[in-house]
């Protein structure tokens, strides 16, 4: 990798774009992928284009070239943008955060990992046993959180289906002392498959289930690689201190998860029995219940009926139809999935919680937040999923328009210097469709899953039309009956800030109400492993107790979204944007229909737009002059023109580079990054002289 890059390998910066449009955009982008640049800068921002190969750009010399340098002095990569967060917070003990976003298999979770190698090598310098450890279980933990939450799509074969958000504390000089991860909505792996695909899918997504498989479960052959990631993941588990039995009871869990799958049930002719249900296979039943360490006849019982409490302290045990077993079946092995997540997230935490605070800083640490979160989705078919995850881009870029620009407009107008308004698309309208209280839509799918009686997604659909029908960002069949591309009664469609999306609401509410009965709880709260009743507090309720409803799947994940979105504000925030260069995951194509529309979803135009109204870099004038007062005559080795912002000025006007700045009253604002470059250029010139005429000052000879 060469540290300079020449004007055929296109601009190293969008910023420095001649016109900002689409298709200037889209060359400069496609004249650095084919040059192997696959970053480019928007100002701070990095764009990162997933290049399907190894590059010869990652690893300890790349990483030594980028420790410590600014962030224009180098070519545009993810090193510098990591060392910038990490100099921020080193320096201004300030908590920062690098949010990366980008469609599935834009290249998210190979950008985070190395960014935390980034941090992992360049800290640490004097080899404390405690740092070490908490940065081997901090790079260990994406291998295990990888093996439980990602699956194979066919968008891309390693994908993550969770958002994560890592923090990693920083102690005083700047090691890793602890860190603490967040997740946030696991796309439930059972989801909406069909038997034998879950099955299948389901070995295939899971790693560890293949310990079963060589036991002689009869389910599948392995390959040498997926037995040895698996024995991968198990030492993963290992060194982040998952204790023996812990990991055998994780096994079993996920073997549980397989059987209870399989699990079928019949409903008997016979006249007595009409209207009860049998299972088809019982021997899994007998699996899961040796498994999960559980009475058989209590497994059974809860997969064929359930219990309900029918007015004060009375209990009814009422039986299920053959759908209602069969919901019921796959909402408990999705909740077993999820909560087996978490506990192993849990534990992860407990293990990376900051042990030695530092006294000197009030046991405050400072914080680089990684948040590797799936970016807008669009399907032919978009449901519950789609809409939760869309929502979470929409929060992230309301964050992003109000840091960057509220943030750059307060600057300014705090130093006096003119702001040109930028016509910019605010989304809070879109925020407020979805998250506003009583009339938005997650209020109105809870109230549609807190009716009671039948209630049906159409029903729904409708209610949501009444509230809406007005609303610039919401229409639907029923409001726009000649829009064919919408159906009726089933169809909503939503104005994002990145697109238009139509979701399908069948399934919005079960999925909303994500719901389990009670039955099943009570039965894993009293398993006799105590890993698998850890995951299951919620069971010691009594049936007549539990008359809080739970809160729903899109409530807390509207939670999350706020509490997220409130640590990030307080941050200071570095941004990478990922594009997906085609959809057939091959090296060297860049399909340019397919990165348009990302890079219109990402809003990168708009962002250069922003940035070019705006500017490149500020800094104090003091500190500019530390760095470049040895090119000007006037400024070295000391000016006498009465203040720094007048010196400044001088230097500029010698460099001819007094056009592309404005002068604040406690900084200098540079408009594009070429001009710090020019700087940086010459001032590189003059070292060697300079160390050269100090010498000789030194052994008087001059
Ligand atoms: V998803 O939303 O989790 O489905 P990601 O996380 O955006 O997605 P991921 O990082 O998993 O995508 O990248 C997908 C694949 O692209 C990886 O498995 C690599 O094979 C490939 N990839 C991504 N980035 C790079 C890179 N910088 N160099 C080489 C890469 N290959
Ligand atoms: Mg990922």
């Amino acid at each position: 990798m060469e540290d300079d890059e020449g004007p055929e390998c296109g601009k190293p910066d969008f910023v420095l774009l001649d016109q900002v449009t689409m298709e200037d955009f889209m060359e400069n982008l496609k004249l650095r992928f084919e040059k192997g640049r696959i970053y480019t800068y928007i100002g701070e921002v990095l764009v990162s284009v997933n290049p399907y190969q190894e590059l010869p750009l990652y690893g300890p010399e790349a990483i030594a070239r980028y420790q410590g340098r600014e962030l224009y002095e180098r070519p545009p990569h993810l090193y510098a943008v990591a060392n910038a967060a990490y100099r921020a917070m080193k320096r201004r003990s300030r908590d920062t955060c690098i949010v990366i976003s980008g469609e599935s298999g834009a290249g998210k979770t190979e950008a985070s990992k190395h960014i935390m190698q980034y941090i992992a090598a360049v800290t640490n310098p004097s080899q404390r046993a405690e740092v070490e450890r908490v940065k081997d279980v901090l790079l260990k933990s994406t291998c295990v959180l990888e093996a439980f939450g990602n699956a194979r799509t066919n968008r891309n074969h390693n994908s993550s289906r969770f958002g994560k958000y890592m923090d990693i504390n920083f102690d005083f000089k700047g090691d890793p002392v602890g860190g603490h991860i967040h997740s946030y909505l696991l796309e439930k792996v059972l989801r909406g498959c069909e038997d034998e695909e879950l099955q299948e899918l389901h070995l295939q997504r899971n790693p560890a289930v293949y310990n079963f498989t060589r036991q002689g479960a009869g389910l599948n052959v392995l390959d040498i690689d997926e037995k040895s990631h698996h024995q991968a993941v198990t030492e993963a588990m290992r060194v982040i201190g998952f204790s023996p039995e812990e990991v055998a009871s994780v096994h079993r869990i996920l073997a549980a998860i397989l059987h209870l799958g399989n699990i079928e049930f019949v409903e008997l002719e016979s006249n007595l029995e009409q209207g009860r249900l049998a299972v088809t296979e019982e021997v899994l039943v007998d699996h899961v219940a040796e498994l999960t360490a559980t009475p058989r006849e209590l497994v059974l019982r809860c997969l064929l009926a359930r219990t309900v409490a029918s007015g004060g302290r009375e209990v009814i045990e009422k039986g299920h139809t053959a759908a209602e077993a069969s919901y019921a079946r796959d909402a408990c092995a999705k909740a077993v999935y999820q909560r087996l997540f978490e506990w192993v997230v849990d534990r992860i935490n407990h293990v990376m919680e900051p042990r030695d605070r530092d006294p000197r800083r009030d046991g405050k640490d400072t914080v680089i937040g990684v948040l590797d979160i799936y970016g807008f989705e669009v399907f032919p078919v978009n449901s519950f999923e789609q809409f939760c995850i869309n929502y979470c881009n929409e929060k992230l870029q309301q964050l992003f328009i109000q840091l960057i620009l509220k943030q750059e407009q307060e600057e300014y107008e705090r130093e006096g210097i003119a702001w040109q308004t930028v016509e910019y698309f605010n989304n809070a309208t879109i925020v407020d469709l979805v998250e506003r209280p009583h009339r938005g839509i997650l209020s109105v799918l809870d109230e549609a899953c807190s009716t009671a009686g039948p209630i049906t997604d159409r029903i729904f659909l409708q209610t949501l039309d009444t509230h809406h029908r007005h609303h610039p960002h919401y229409t639907s069949r029923q409001l726009c009956p000649t829009d064919k591309t919408m159906e009726f009664g089933r169809d909503f469609r939503i104005k994002h800030y990145a697109g238009d999306v139509t979701y399908s609401v069948e399934g919005f509410i079960d999925k909303n109400r994500d719901f389990l009965f009670q039955d099943f709880k009570r039965l894993l709260y009293n398993s006799k492993d105590p890993t698998l009743r850890a995951m299951w507090p919620d069971g010691q309720q009594d049936i007549t107790e539990v008359t809080k409803r739970p809160l729903t799947a899109g409530t807390l994940f509207k939670n999350s979204m706020v509490a997220l979105v409130e640590n990030l504000a307080s941050k200071e925030p570095f941004y990478v944007r990922c594009i997906k260069p085609n959809e057939d995951k091959v090296a060297g194509k860049l399909d340019e229909g397919h990165c348009r529309h990302q890079v219109a979803y990402l809003g990168l135009l708009e962002n250069v737009r922003v940035r070019r109204a705006g500017f490149a870099s500020r800094q104090p004038y003091a500190r500019f002059l530390l760095r470049y007062k040895m090119t000007c005559e006037y400024t070295w080795p000391n000016h006498l023109l009465g203040s720094d912002k007048a010196a400044v000025g001088a230097l500029l006007e010698q460099h001819g580079l007094q056009g592309d700045v404005a002068f604040g009253h406690s900084k200098l604002f540079i408009r594009s990054p070429r001009t710090l470059v020019t700087l940086e250029q010459s001032r590189a010139c003059l070292i060697p002289i300079i160390v050269l005429l100090l010498q000789k000052a030194w052994r008087g000879t001059l």
